[in-house]
């Protein structure tokens, strides 16, 4: 384990305490019964048939787990269902009038949202018939590069209940990422939007798409484009460009049977960041995804149907994917969307949306809740908090202070704080507490959930003691999991199993999943998870892989070499820091770093903007020629730089550290 990890460890467990959950939330908890751990570990896999349950089948499943061909695993095989029906027209009888999604735009000044579950079907199978009108069959992927509009989601539905897999591109990702993404699923229909609104002003995102679209290698033979804007941008139109509001126009009334999907076939496309510059197309299926988001969102965000739950993060990353669409609509709950930042107009938007909706449960990142206590109380304070019942947190490590400040001042040290450790990958939840059944231990995310067999490992795959820093893994294949890498089984093997399996065995005992992060596991079984063991950073959790944010450095006029890290940042978790060697004739200049930053911009997208740009004549490598990042990433965090003896240039590292204090 890398030692600043261990350090690191230290500051966040010095004063660690059990917090009880509320016996006003215990008495109410969809799951209060602590025996759930034991009976899931005994009748594993079996014990999956109860999230399995939580949904309509078309064909009942024959089989809970075929695991004869690890890790190529396949969940409740045989089985048929469609997710759009199981998110919306099962729904009907009972909460057709009720609101399925509540939209809060970011003007004040402008009318909010609401679908009914009614008008949710409607308009899903409006645009279910425009897109099947299009052309797009069963398994054609779809891209939608799109903020948070209703249409999204609507989208994301409508292509669920055709079965084409979706493929959402966030809408802060830059043009040329959207172009890698549709390259890389061989996308020929795209869904976009003319752009939406970002602290008050109008944010053109057309023009971008369009930018995209030229870098599609394949032809792209339709464009729908969402009308946000109206009259605040006349955005362009292309020659097979369509509004969407002409196509579910022309459908209106349109009724589109779900196709019955088998339990195993794709649901959609994730495209995530990893180790080398390619981004990776996580394949989520119908049955094992939609069971484990709707399993966790019952279990672990105790969402009932009557509840009006808010989850803060954007449909463009996973968290949105399974705990804003798929998982509450399949429980048939109302799911808030909110637009904009939570700072605009006011530092008190969120807490106004709470107070307004009487939201019931909300689940946000650690880099928000350290923005909304650097604010200060009096913006919550403003604000009646106390529909709320739970609060959640995703993406990176919450430190204590930040854990108890969301506990006092948004829960009213009555709400139980779940901590959910999970990844693109897993599809949703594996270590968080039951926060009916389990204490909370404030930086801890909490025991694995029942029936997920999460190991704290060194090196050489043994389970390491209590308290001992080491690596996380997941032991047992889970219903949420991956199932490959679109188009590349060989990378999915070589990411997530090789480390740890016998990659020549068939006997799923030999097979473990690395998620690439470090842990470490209290006697009482509670994870600590330390971070990420790989090049991937995590700024305001979001994940970029230094590789992607290199080669984009790297192909800016006038660089010779890059080195990407990440340093400790108060608000983002991790800032991109960025050592750049020029090459000879061109200058360490503003212009240059500005050239420097918008090449990342361009490739990337503004999340992945460097902190900081630091010229250097060379960069600190061993003498096997690798670039030593432990003294790179030390030096970005003013730390003690240690022995530098394994160095081939150990002054040039003087020179640098000497450079960043300076800047
Ligand atoms: C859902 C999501 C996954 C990575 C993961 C880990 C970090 C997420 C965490 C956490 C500590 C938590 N991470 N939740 N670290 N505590 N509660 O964020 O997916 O974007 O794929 O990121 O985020 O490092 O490996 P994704």
């Amino acid at each position: 384990m890398p030692e600043e990890q261990d350090v690191e460890l230290e500051a966040r467990l010095e004063d660690q305490e059990r917090f009880a959950p509320p016996e006003s939330f215990v008495s109410q908890a969809n799951v209060s019964d602590p025996s759930v751990y034991e009976t899931f570990e005994e009748e594993w896999p079996e014990c999956w048939e109860q999230a399995a349950d939580l949904l309509d089948w078309n064909e009942s499943y024959d089989e809970v787990l075929d695991d004869s061909n690890p890790p190529f695993y396949e969940w409740f095989t045989g089985g048929e269902l469609n997710a759009s029906a199981n998110c919306l027209d099962r729904h009907l009888d009972e909460r057709g009038d009720e609101a399925a999604i509540e939209w809060v735009g970011e003007p004040t000044d402008e009318e909010n949202r609401t679908y009914t579950y009614e008008e949710l079907h409607r308009e899903v199978n409006e645009f279910a018939a425009a897109l099947r009108e299009m052309g797009v069959g069963e398994d054609d992927i779809v891209t939608l590069y799109m903020p948070m509009v209703p249409e999204l989601p609507i989208a994301m539905l409508a292509c669920a209940r055709i079965g084409a897999p979706h493929s959402v591109v966030f809408a802060g990702f830059s043009a040329d990422a959207l172009a890698t993404r549709m390259n890389a699923a061989d996308s020929e229909y795209l869904v976009t939007c003319d752009g939406y609104y970002r602290r008050g002003d109008p944010l053109e995102h057309k023009a971008k798409a369009d930018e995209g679209l030229a870098g599609v290698e394949h032809e792209v033979s339709d464009v729908v484009v969402v009308d946000r804007l109206g009259d605040d941008y006349d955005h362009p139109m292309g020659e097979n460009h369509t509004a969407y509001a002409d196509l579910v126009e022309e459908q209106a009334g349109a009724e589109v049977d779900p196709v019955s999907r088998d339990a195993e076939d794709m649901l959609f496309l994730m495209y995530t960041s990893g180790t080398t510059g390619e981004p990776k197309g996580v394949k989520h299926t119908t049955g094992g995804y939609l069971s484990w988001s709707a399993w966790t969102s019952r279990a672990v965000l105790d969402i009932k149907p009557d509840d009006t739950y808010f989850c803060s993060a954007d449909i463009g990353w996973i968290t949105g994917h399974s705990y804003i669409v798929y998982g509450p609509l399949a429980l048939g709950t109302t799911t808030m969307m909110y637009e904009g930042t939570p700072d605009y107009p006011e530092k008190d938007r969120l807490w106004e949306i709470v107070e307004e909706y009487e939201a019931t449960q909300l689940y946000t990142a650690p880099t928000a809740i350290r923005a909304f206590m650097k604010w200060g109380s009096e913006y919550p304070d403003q604000h009646d908090l106390s529909s709320l019942r739970l609060l959640g947190t995703v993406g990176e490590p919450i430190n204590p202070k930040a854990w108890k400040w969301y506990y006092k001042h948004i829960g009213d040290e009555s709400c139980p704080i779940i901590d959910t450790w999970w990844q693109t990958e897993t599809g949703g939840m594996m270590v968080t507490t039951l926060p009916g059944v389990k204490d909370m231990k404030p930086g801890s995310a909490g025991p694995p959930l029942p029936g997920v067999d999460a190991q704290i490992v060194n090196a050489q795959g043994d389970e390491v003691e209590p308290g001992e820093a080491g690596y996380l893994t997941v032991q047992k294949p889970w219903p949420g999991m991956l199932r490959t890498l679109y188009n590349n089984d060989e990378r999915y093997i070589d990411e997530y199993w090789a480390e740890y399996s016998d990659t020549d065995s068939d006997d799923p005992d030999d097979w473990v999943y690395f998620p690439e992060d470090g842990a470490k596991i209290d006697e009482d079984g509670y994870i600590t998870v330390l971070g990420r063991v790989d090049d991937v950073l995590n700024v305001s959790g979001h994940r970029l892989g230094t590789m992607e944010i290199e080669s984009a450095i790297v192909g800016v006029e006038g660089v010779a070499e890059a080195a990407v890290v990440g340093g400790d940042h108060e608000m983002k978790g991790e800032a991109v820091y960025a050592y750049v060697i020029t090459e000879d004739g061109y200058g360490e200049d503003e212009e240059m770093r500005d050239r420097i930053v918008e090449g990342v911009e361009d490739a990337i997208g503004p999340i992945a903007r460097p902190e900081q740009v630091v010229f250097t004549p060379e960069l600190p490598k061993t003498r096997s020629g690798k670039i030593m990042r432990r003294l790179l990433e030390d030096v970005a965090n003013g730390e003690d730089l240690g022995d530098t003896s394994t160095l081939r240039n150990p002054e040039v590292v003087r020179e640098i550290e000497t450079k960043v204090a300076d800047d």
